[in-house]
């Protein structure tokens, strides 16, 4: 049953279903699925085949759109069901989470929050396509402990070295825990930048952020 379940939420995906994904969402929700299981096992699962198909060349740009929209909507349900629970714990840290300049993915970015924010962490999203000074204004504002920029492309992550050095040259470098994160990004990038680390998906970034910053608060 839960098998047929993630594989109908990888379809809806790859047929880029905005309202069936978020029925198919709430139906998995209802028969007390695993919305983590819901996103790794079935969404992820469809959006990789949606960039494998645009990568082959059997599939486009409103492919790649339809896709992501139909996995949104689907997020969107699922969720407030990672958070739910979690809702009067304690504070583990106050992060400020972005997606690089030039960078209009946040599929990814987005789940990081969702899984750092059911984990404890107080989350300030500042959205896609933000310049280091943005994140570097954002940190100072909401005084954050920890830092996490997404890139998705190969030519973007060269703006994560940029807001590490932004917080460099402010400073706040040795105040401020630095992660990033994303498909093209590496263990080497991440030291090469000097980051304090990366995670390869949103499990990984919240064991990564407990480890930066939890024992600090
Ligand atoms: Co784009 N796109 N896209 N795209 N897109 C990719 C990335 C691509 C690999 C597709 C392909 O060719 N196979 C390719 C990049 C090639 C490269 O860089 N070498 C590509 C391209 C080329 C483009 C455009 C240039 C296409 C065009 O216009 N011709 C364009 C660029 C726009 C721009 O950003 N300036 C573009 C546009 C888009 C859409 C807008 C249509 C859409 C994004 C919609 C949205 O995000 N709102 C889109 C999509 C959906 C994809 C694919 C299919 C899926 C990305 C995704 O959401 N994955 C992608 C192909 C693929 O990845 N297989 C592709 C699911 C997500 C959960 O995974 O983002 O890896 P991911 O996040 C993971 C981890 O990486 C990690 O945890 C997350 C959760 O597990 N993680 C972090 C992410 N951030 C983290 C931060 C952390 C820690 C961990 O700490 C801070």
């Amino acid at each position: 049953m839960s098998e047929e379940m993630f594989r109908q939420l990888a379809q809806v995906v790859l047929d880029g279903e905005p309202e069936q994904a978020e029925r198919l969402a709430a139906g998995a929700l209802e028969n007390a699925l695993d919305p983590l299981d819901c996103i790794n096992k079935g969404l992820n699962v469809g959006i990789a085949e949606v960039g494998d198909l645009y990568a082959a060349g059997d599939y486009f740009l409103p492919d790649l759109i339809a896709g992501s929209e139909a996995m949104k909507a689907a997020l969107n349900v699922l969720e407030p069901a990672l958070t739910g629970s979690n809702r009067k714990r304690e504070i583990l840290g106050r992060v400020v989470l972005g997606t690089v300049k030039g960078d209009l993915h946040d599929i990814g970015k987005t789940l990081v929050g969702a899984m750092l924010s059911a984990n404890g962490f107080q989350i300030t999203d500042i959205g896609v396509d933000k310049a280091a000074d943005e994140f570097l204004a954002a940190a100072k504002e909401t005084k954050a402990t920890l830092v996490g920029a997404s890139a998705t492309l190969t030519t973007t992550i060269l703006e994560q070295g940029k807001v590490i050095l932004a917080f460099k040259e402010a400073g706040l470098r040795d105040k401020v825990k630095m992660i990033i994160g994303g498909a093209p990004v590496t263990r080497d990038w991440a030291e090469e930048i000097n980051a304090d680390g990366f995670a390869e998906d949103a499990v990984a970034a919240v064991a990564l952020a407990k480890r930066l910053v939890a024992v600090q608060v």
